[in-house]
């Protein structure tokens, strides 16, 4: 091997790994840099160079936006434009986003922040961007007709406002919103606190990700932007799992979890071995008089939510999308149930006629996930996380919270797979298994008889 080219290699990954960022070129004088991110990874916290100092969340499989401070104000540039994402290992989609990606970068300031954001539009089209739930000028608001003139294509915008509250925020456009957001236009923003603040805790731990859907016919690459319920890809931050970086956290982290919600339905999160408090919604911090325990919040449409706990469990726990076709890629809505049919014998014979026939099995989908069913290229797998105790019957709406003592303060990096103590996993039962009691029944009546049907009164069928 070429000891240059290999030398040359290594300085190349090495820069990948450390920053993730590489930055474009701007033939736009005057503007900060867009930053561009190629990886679809969980990038590292950005620590503030400037301005007020603050605890940075980290996004999953995404990444914050660099800024500049200029004369006292932090400038960002946000670049519309069409990308490629991949949405979990060997299965991308063609997508419309921000600076290389869907969603877009996470744009993080502090409350009191004086604002300015540069929008280049290189879509196909006009597009806008609103900054949701802020307070701000009317014409900062970003609806496109009502607020401003839509940003032409090829044209840059510029937005300017203080961050006035501090919380958690989301930007998406109000131009062609139907399409540009079923191509995967959003992004996160968070306003930290500038001070200490009654209702905000200090967290050693902030994750932010959207909640998003697709729908991408098996095979294709270019989502149905026309569909309004049916999507088949549910997505947190443009990844299904098993494409979804775990949350990994230290024992005993106070660990918050910012959700927004921009699919067309709600989603009820579900977090195993903790029970955690909503100290945020789109309003701001909630009053902690307010909260009560839980383990599943519901995030309609629209809405974000910030859930919060302290990590006091070991272990690995999954944290999921309660509805259950939510945990499934790509799965066909029109597959007929065949739970209890037995149909031994039949495959064979239609696969006579059609080789590539398939069933839902008769027990249940498990079979499936350990079927090498052959799928169209480029398909995202309907399940195919793998455990170490073998396979993970979900995918979509996904991830693990891996709660660790030996995780270092700082560090997010995935410390594998949970380390079970001894005598602590559920085993298969070695002893006797008597028959359950059953009621008894009565012999010489068998229930269908024991059925009066009421004759002569209401209507006849
Ligand atoms: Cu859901």
């Amino acid at each position: 091997m070429n000891p240059i080219k290999s030398r040359r290699q290594f300085f190349a990954g090495a820069a990948a790994g450390v920053a993730g960022l590489a930055v474009a070129r701007s033939a736009l004088a005057g503007l900060p840099e867009p930053a561009l991110q190629t990886s679809s990874n969980t990038a590292a916290p950005v620590l503030p160079h400037s301005g007020r100092p603050y605890h940075p969340v980290v996004t999953l499989n995404g990444w914050t936006l660099p800024w500049r401070m200029k004369d006292g104000v932090k400038e960002f540039h946000l670049v519309a434009e069409p990308v490629v994402r991949e949405v979990s290992p060997g299965f991308v989609v063609n997508m419309w986003g921000y600076n290389g990606q869907s969603p877009g970068p996470t744009i993080e300031v502090v409350e009191g922040d004086r604002v300015r954001l540069f929008v280049s539009n290189q879509l196909p089209e006009p597009t806008s961007v609103h900054w949701h739930g802020q307070r701000l000028p009317a014409g900062m608001d970003g609806v496109a007709g009502l607020n401003q003139a839509s940003i032409p294509v090829g044209k840059t915008f510029v937005y300017e406002f203080q961050a006035r509250r501090p919380g958690t925020f989301m930007y998406h456009p109000h131009a062609d919103e139907m399409v540009q957001m079923a191509m995967g236009m959003h992004g996160f923003w968070v306003t930290h606190p500038k001070t200490s603040h009654p209702y905000i805790s200090e967290v050693q731990r902030d994750f932010c990700f959207l909640l998003n859907a697709f729908d991408v016919e098996p095979g294709s690459k270019t989502p149905r932007v026309n569909t309004m319920l049916d999507f088949n890809i549910w997505c947190w931050n443009s990844r299904i799992f098993p494409g979804i970086d775990s949350l990994n956290v230290r024992h005993n982290d106070r660990v918050r979890i910012r959700i927004g919600n921009l699919t067309m339905t709600n989603h009820p999160i579900h977090l195993h071995g903790h029970e955690f408090e909503v100290t945020g919604t789109d309003g701001g911090p909630t009053p902690p008089l307010s909260r009560w325990p839980e383990v599943t919040a519901d995030i309609a449409v629209g809405q974000m939510r910030q859930l919060e706990f302290q990590a006091t469990e070991e272990g690995d726990w999954a944290i999921h999308c309660h509805k259950s076709h939510h945990t499934m890629n790509a799965m066909g809505h029109d597959v007929p149930t065949m739970i209890g049919v037995d149909h031994r014998g039949l495959i064979q014979k239609i696969q006579q006629l059609v080789p590539d026939y398939m069933m839902m099995g008769e027990r249940g989908m498990y079979d499936m996930k350990q079927m090498q069913m052959p799928l169209p290229d480029n398909t995202a797998p309907m399940m195919s996380g793998q455990g170490q105790f073998g396979p993970i019957g979900m995918g979509g709406m996904l991830s693990v919270l891996k709660v660790r003592k030996d995780q270092k303060p700082g560090d997010y990096s995935d410390p594998g797979p949970y380390r079970f103590p001894a005598g602590t996993v559920a085993r298969e039962w070695q002893g006797s298994t008597p028959a359950p009691a059953r009621a008894p029944q009565h012999a010489s009546a068998p229930a269908a008889a024991s059925v009066v049907k009421p004759r002569g009164t209401g209507p006849h069928h």
